[in-house]
């Protein structure tokens, strides 16, 4: 039987970074599809009375308890297993400080500018145009502290890496630029992330993938 259920679906960087923690640690886990793009059920009153009043997924379950935001799951997760946590106080802080970083900034844009381009009817090139700037600052950014490192805080994977490939993962098309040739410190981390053993892609780890007709 599944220790833990994830409310997720495939095309959701933020639910797969939820569902490659589980494939990492090992954990007995089961997909609970959620269908965003048909049938609108995040925005659902539903959804938001049952499952998260933030009308989002990743929402993990564990027995009584149910947790969202990606960042506040791989913290969980990683003390609960004790793997990919970072080490002592320093580090720590370190990790927050990344993780928030890329809520915000690198996947907090990515996500939403893959949507616009691919899903969205009629976006606006302006804005496009604004996420995509963005991106390549904030990508650069990633790409300079990759550079010379294994992973985000050194040596050892965390969460924090966990946290930061999120979409990074999905087919360059989608994005309409290719991230691991662009920014080659971030190819090889990507490449890194990879091998480790529980590795899967999105479409793989989390149903929906392709969207039903
Ligand atoms: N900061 C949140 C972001 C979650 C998020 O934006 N999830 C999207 C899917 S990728 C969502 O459920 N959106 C539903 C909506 O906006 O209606 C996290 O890291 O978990």
């Amino acid at each position: 039987m599944s220790e833990y259920k994830l409310y997720c679906f495939a095309q959701s960087g933020n639910a797969y970074r939820a569902a490659l923690m589980l494939s990492l640690i090992g954990a007995k886990w089961g997909p609970i599809f959620v269908d965003f793009f048909k049938g609108g059920e995040t925005r659902m009153p539903k959804y938001r009375e049952e499952v998260n009043e933030m009308g989002e997924v990743p929402v993990l379950v564990d027995g009584n308890k149910k947790l969202s935001q990606s960042g506040v799951i791989l913290n969980y997760l990683a003390e609960k297993s004790g793997k990919f946590l970072p080490q002592g106080a320093d580090e720590k802080l370190e990790c927050l400080r990344w993780m928030i970083f890329d809520n915000q900034k690198v996947n907090g844009f990515l996500g939403p500018y893959r949507f616009l381009r691919n899903w969205a009817k009629g976006a606006d090139p302006a804005v496009l145009a604004f996420f995509k700037g963005r991106l390549d600052g904030n990508l650069a950014i990633v790409n300079k502290r990759l550079t010379g490192r294994k992973f985000l805080l050194g040596d050892h994977p965390t969460i924090a890496d966990i946290s930061m490939c999120g979409y990074m993962f999905y087919p360059a098309e989608e994005f309409g630029f290719d991230i691991p040739k662009e920014h080659h410190a971030i190819g090889l981390w990507l490449d890194r992330i990879k091998t480790l053993p529980g590795w899967a892609h999105p479409y793989e780890l989390m149903p929906g993938y392709p969207i039903a007709a």
